[in-house]
């Protein structure tokens, strides 16, 4: 279908413009990155190029592992050339909803440790504004023992709704790769992202937030009819 095709495009080009043979490579998780994987797996082949790669969950590392790709870890290789991952939404100043696959506390330490940091996405997640087209929140991944108190402190503090997240095919909560749980929050207009994060994060429980703030420099987005755009 034409979002797999999207998805598919903005993978490709990503991959063909930035991996050079030599490099240490941060591989995000979700959808959109099965495509990049796919792709790496292939210019491996073709190009007999010699690269390691630093997953962010239990999903990344099995595909590269079934693809027969290098895999690393950050203890054996601290410092990445690039690093690729998908994104719920990208704003008009590259800032990224993240997290909608329960998976941002791996990739922001993965993407923090890139010297380039490259988003892919079909074009449904280019937006001027968080929250235009993703509509599932702010994902936050929290200490399981404090997840009420921190419900609390986001609503009290920064308003909207947060939420407990529950497994489709799992009884009870989503736990992350990290044994965590995961809030969305549901915001109720656009906020100062930067300073958000941060009073976020600082609220005890909080692990990690959904939200990338200066962290990309380059977000490719694949259009329906297969071409690809990007903005950096
Ligand atoms: O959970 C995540 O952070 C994923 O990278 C998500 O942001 C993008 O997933 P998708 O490629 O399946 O849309």
């Amino acid at each position: 279908d034409l979002i797999t095709q999207a998805k598919q495009s903005a993978a490709y080009q990503a991959i063909d413009n930035h991996v050079k043979n030599g490099q240490a490579l941060g591989i995000g998780s979700g959808s959109t990155i099965v495509f990049a994987i796919n792709r790496l797996a292939e210019r491996v082949q073709e190009e007999n190029l010699n690269v390691v790669c630093v997953p962010t969950s239990f999903q990344s590392k099995q595909l590269l592992t079934e693809k027969g790709l290098a895999v690393s870890d950050l203890e054996r290789t601290p410092s990445l050339d690039v690093a690729i991952d998908g994104a719920d939404e990208v704003d008009k100043d590259l800032n990224l909803i993240k997290g909608g696959g329960a998976a941002c506390t791996q990739e922001k330490i993965v993407a923090s440790c890139a010297k380039y940091f490259v988003v892919i996405a079909d074009h449904r997640k280019d937006s001027k504004l968080l929250g235009e087209q993703w509509k599932k929140g702010v994902p936050i991944e929290v200490i399981p023992m404090g997840y009420v108190p921190v419900i609390r402190a986001i609503e009290k503090k920064l308003g909207g709704k947060a939420e407990l997240r529950m497994g489709a095919n799992k009884a009870g909560p989503v736990v992350t790769d990290n044994g965590n749980f995961i809030l969305d929050w549901k915001f109720d207009e656009t906020k100062d992202w930067k300073k958000v994060n941060m009073e976020i994060s600082m609220i005890p429980g909080v692990v990690e937030t959904g939200l990338f703030i200066d962290m990309a420099q380059r977000a490719y987005f694949g259009m329906p009819d297969g071409s690809v755009t990007f903005r950096e």
